[in-house]
């Protein structure tokens, strides 16, 4: 395509994104093209974050608790898991649990983020327990847990339908679900790199289910490793066609692979230009998810910040005890205090917003950090 050419058709793009006009497979396909200016896509997926979530800049104070990294799965792209007999395996108990729970709540954390292996040994019940252990101690903390790779899991271990563990799962004190385990849909990349993990339709099934229980979750997309920028926008649009039916999806995380100590180690990292596109790329065609976030953790400080005027509006938060990208070798601290992420966000130009999980505004007592305030709930009491 000549540049006369590529202007009309980006010109044709803008007018639909102004209009609020939905844009297809090719101008997704187009949006990727590497002679399609960056930051002309970034003004796009700006106008749209700034219509759909003005200048604010959302955070939270989270941690999360991976309580082991054993895992009967051995995706390609995963630097974390461990075989059962490997030194590097671990399982927590419950007092270790629990000592997390007692420092989320002296951290003021309205958030704990919960994943793990898929132990060979650890059945159902377990994974429940640490659900209600968490929630009985803390029940102002909203218990974020197991991706729908895990409830897969559990759906086999228990025999029961995806509905009735989902439902024992909230009764239990689950709040919501990460968006992990999505990976790639399309079959030419999900069978290379995690094949015998949830399939795509029962990753999409968990998650219409849990939107019809009313339990809300996050959706992800893991990129640059095997992928082109066709198996891109087709994940984009199978999750908007299901945001479509459910509305359940509350932020879309496009997350950039990091190579190290995996079985993909040969491949480079997504360069910070390749993360920018996609972030906007995902804002311009996800019109129907209201937050795009861009993980501070996985993309390194200063990209999340510039990701903040290429279409998201999220930048996770303070986290504390990541290990998936720290064993992929992330080079990003282990957590921002609250005045660091406040600060990285007013410095990219936009308003700091502390944000629960479920995206309402969080008030916080300015003479004890851990009572907070949401609407009119008072959430100090432990
Ligand atoms: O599903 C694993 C990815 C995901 C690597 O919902 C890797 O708020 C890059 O889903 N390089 C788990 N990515 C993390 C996740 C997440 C993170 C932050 C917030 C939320 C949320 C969800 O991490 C996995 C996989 O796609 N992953 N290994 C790796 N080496």
């Amino acid at each position: 395509m000549i540049q006369t050419e590529r202007d009309a058709r980006f010109r044709e793009i803008r007018d639909k994104v102004e209009s609020g006009e939905r844009l297809s497979m090719e101008d997704g396909l187009f949006l990727y093209d590497p002679d399609v200016r960056l930051q002309e896509v970034g003004l796009l997926a700006n106008l749209v974050r700034e219509r759909m979530n003005g200048n604010v800049g959302f955070y939270n104070i989270n941690t999360h608790l991976n309580p082991t990294n054993v895992c009967v799965y051995r995706c390609r792209f995963c630097a974390f898991r461990s075989d059962l007999r490997d030194p590097k395996g671990y399982v927590m108990d419950d007092e270790q649990v629990l000592a997390r729970g007692q420092e989320a709540h002296e951290a003021g954390c309205t958030e704990m983020h919960i994943v793990g292996g898929l132990h060979h040994k650890k059945p159902y019940e377990w994974y429940r327990h640490l659900i209600e252990l968490l929630h009985e101690a803390y029940p102002k903390i909203h218990l974020k847990g197991w991706t729908a790779v895990e409830i897969n899991w559990f759906e086999f271990q228990t025999k029961q339908s995806v509905r009735w563990v989902l439902e024992d799962l909230k009764a239990a004190g689950l709040g919501s679900m990460p968006g992990g385990g999505a990976e790639i849909f399309h079959p030419e990349v999900r069978d290379q790199i995690c094949e015998h993990k949830a399939t795509t339709h029962a990753w999409l099934d968990i998650h219409r289910t849990a939107h019809e229980l009313g339990i809300r979750t996050n959706c992800t997309m893991l990129y640059g490793h095997l992928e082109k920028a066709y198996h891109r926008i087709d994940h984009l649009l199978r999750l908007r066609e299901l945001q479509d039916q459910t509305g359940g999806f509350q932020v879309f995380i496009p997350l950039a692979f990091h190579p190290e100590n995996t079985k993909l180690d040969h491949l480079k990292k997504p360069s910070a230009l390749m993360d920018l596109r996609t972030m906007a790329v995902s804002r311009l065609m996800l019109d129907n998810i209201q937050h795009i976030k861009a993980y501070w953790i996985m993309l390194g400080i200063e990209t999340a910040q510039t990701a903040l005027a290429y279409g998201a509006d999220d930048i996770d938060g303070t986290v504390r005890h990541e290990l998936i990208y720290h064993d992929a070798g992330a080079t990003t601290p282990q957590s921002l205090s609250v005045e660091q992420i406040r600060q990285l966000i007013a410095e990219a130009g936009r308003e700091p917003v502390e944000r629960n999980t479920v995206y309402q505004t969080v008030l916080r007592d300015p003479h004890d950090f851990t009572c907070w305030e949401i609407g009119s709930e008072v959430g100090c009491e432990v």
